[in-house]
């Protein structure tokens, strides 16, 4: 894995190969090869309807925005997936300085002589005492799904772990200066409810700086799955646009769900093109039943069990559709804005299927020995890895900026971080077997990936910072 000696003349951004970290490259094939874990983690875990929470409303008029700032241009080396694509000299007029909303300005703390990028996705849990950003009282908007104290979690402990990367520190997250990085600026939160369970997160990351107004009701787009944000002294909005397969469906996720894998989902692509910042994932639901479209024939299916049907198993699925996508966003004619592929956030179901009573009942992470990055984790990740390597270069011949928020192999860490029998629901039901070991307690180890975006949009901003402070030195 390359990394890069950003050497910034004039303004423009050259960039040389430098450094050559260790390569865990070479590590996977033989991940690949070690025997299944002692855990009997459900290698075919699949989780049911992710339920729909209700959450907040609220009412104020919004302008969406498309910053015109970011004007990537195309490496020289197709190898790196580094977490910034390396040449590319982002222009955002004004920079330099952040200027607060109460008219003080400052410096951003960027060590300018700093030219080595930290790997941040890799690196370790490690204890932490300080405790969680935020509780449920000081975030009143947490939903019950992920509320997991509210309903009786006994064990704080899953709190007091940090992600420390091998190179660096990942610095905390400061809401203020994030506030200021997104200043009239929108984002947006594509995929399922895993992603919507990240935006949770931020909203109650920014909460003591800043409250957001619910303007979900003023779009003519279901609140529920179209739920909306705004910050009025920030002039950022942030948004979940729910489409759990991000292609287009007949929209029966109930019984029989058809994929039409070649066509992206027009819930979205109407509205990604008027963002800023745009957060795509999706995962689990590519684990049920599913029958595969394209050209509109129907060219086979994920567990069927159809003699007539090839079974081209849901990684066939997923790749298409992170196809799709990703090429879908980097041909939108008008959309300007930073694209992130959050990775395959994993499930940890133990002992039984996730319908059949499986559980995560752990009180604490999993370290590197315990928990390998393979089998059907890894391969699902890889798969989206490689459809984002190959559209990233087009993107990138368009000026765009492809990113990856690389949050498998850290959360397949902590399985300690779900809900799993702690919400609502499920004291009531009684009856029901399934825990919730697919989204995220909060506060919990989800936040971590807000901490990523936050470090990764710093690192945007600085870019126009040191080129324009290096004139003068
Ligand atoms: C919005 O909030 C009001 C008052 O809190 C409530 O009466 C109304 O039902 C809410 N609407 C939705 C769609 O949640
Ligand atoms: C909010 O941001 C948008 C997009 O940047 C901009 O068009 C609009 O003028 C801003 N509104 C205010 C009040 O600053
Ligand atoms: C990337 O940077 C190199 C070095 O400055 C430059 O030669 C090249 O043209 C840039 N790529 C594009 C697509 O401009
Ligand atoms: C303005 O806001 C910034 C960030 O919140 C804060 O650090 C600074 O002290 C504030 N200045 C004044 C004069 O309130
Ligand atoms: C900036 O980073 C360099 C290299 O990592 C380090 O030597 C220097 O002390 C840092 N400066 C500050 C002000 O943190
Ligand atoms: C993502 O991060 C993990 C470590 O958490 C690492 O093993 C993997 O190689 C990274 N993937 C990429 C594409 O950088
Ligand atoms: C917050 O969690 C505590 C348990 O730690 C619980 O008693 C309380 O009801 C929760 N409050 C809210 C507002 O969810
Ligand atoms: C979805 O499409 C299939 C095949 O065209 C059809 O059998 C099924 O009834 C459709 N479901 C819905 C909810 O429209
Ligand atoms: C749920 O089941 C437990 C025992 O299995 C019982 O004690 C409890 O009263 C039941 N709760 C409800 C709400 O039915
Ligand atoms: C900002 C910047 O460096 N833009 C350059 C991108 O690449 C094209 C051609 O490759 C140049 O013309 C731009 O100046």
């Amino acid at each position: 894995m390359k990394f890069w000696l950003i050497q910034l003349l004039n303004g423009n951004a050259k960039y040389a190969s430098s450094t050559t970290i260790k390569s865990l490259v070479i590590l996977l094939p033989f991940l690949l090869l070690i025997i299944t874990l002692p855990y009997s983690l459900t290698r075919n875990s699949r989780f049911s309807s992710p339920t729909f929470e209700s959450e907040f409303n609220s009412s104020k008029p919004l302008e969406f925005n498309s910053a015109k700032f970011f004007f990537p241009n195309e490496s020289k080396s197709k190898k790196s997936l580094d977490f910034i694509s390396p040449n590319k000299s982002s222009e955002r007029p004004n920079s330099q300085k952040l200027f607060f909303s109460n008219g003080t300005k400052k410096s951003l703390d960027f060590n300018v002589t700093e030219k080595k990028r930290c790997n941040i996705f890799s690196g370790d849990w490690v204890p932490y005492h300080k405790g969680p950003y935020y509780d449920n009282e000081s975030c009143n908007l947490m939903i019950d799904q992920q509320n997991c104290f509210k309903f009786g979690r006994p064990d704080r402990g899953f709190l007091q772990w940090r992600w420390k990367p091998d190179e660096c520190e990942l610095p905390l997250f400061d809401a203020t200066l994030f506030l200021e990085l997104v200043k009239g600026k929108s984002m947006a939160f594509l995929g399922d409810s895993v992603g919507r369970n990240q935006m949770n997160s931020l909203l109650c990351l920014l909460n003591r700086v800043s409250r957001p107004e619910d303007i979900s009701m003023r779009y003519s787009t279901d609140p529920i799955y179209f739920r909306r944000w705004f910050y009025p002294n920030y002039n950022f909005t942030v948004v979940t646009l729910w489409s759990p397969f991000l292609v287009k469906t007949n929209d029966s996720y109930n019984g029989l769900i058809n994929l039409y894998l070649d066509k992206p989902d027009e819930s979205w692509t109407s509205e990604v093109e008027n963002f800023d910042y745009v957060i795509v994932s999706a995962g689990q639901w590519f684990f049920r039943q599913t029958f595969f479209y394209e050209k509109g024939q129907l060219v086979g299916c994920h567990k069927c069990d159809k003699k007539n049907i090839k079974d081209l198993t849901h990684y066939y699925g997923y790749r298409k559709a992170f196809r799709t996508t990703l090429r879908s966003i980097a041909n939108l004619k008008g959309y300007k804005g930073v694209t992130f592929l959050r990775t395959f956030s994993p499930a940890h179901f133990e002992n039984a299927a996730w319908n059949k009573g499986g559980s995560c009942v752990r009180t604490k992470p999993y370290n590197k020995e315990e928990m390998k990055f393979d089998g059907y984790i890894f391969d699902t990740y890889n798969t989206q890895v490689e459809e984002f390597r190959s559209v990233r270069k087009v993107a990138r011949k368009r000026g765009l900026q492809f990113l990856m928020l690389n949050t498998t192999e850290i959360m397949l860490r902590r399985p300690d971080g779900h809900p799993n029998n702690y919400v609502w629901g499920h004291t009531m039901k009684n009856t029901t077997t399934h825990n919730d070991c697919v989204h995220w307690c909060l506060p919990g180890p989800i936040d971590t990936w807000n901490e990523f975006l936050f470090y990764m949009l710093k690192i945007h901003s600085k870019k126009s910072f040191i080129p324009s402070l290096q004139r003068f030195v």
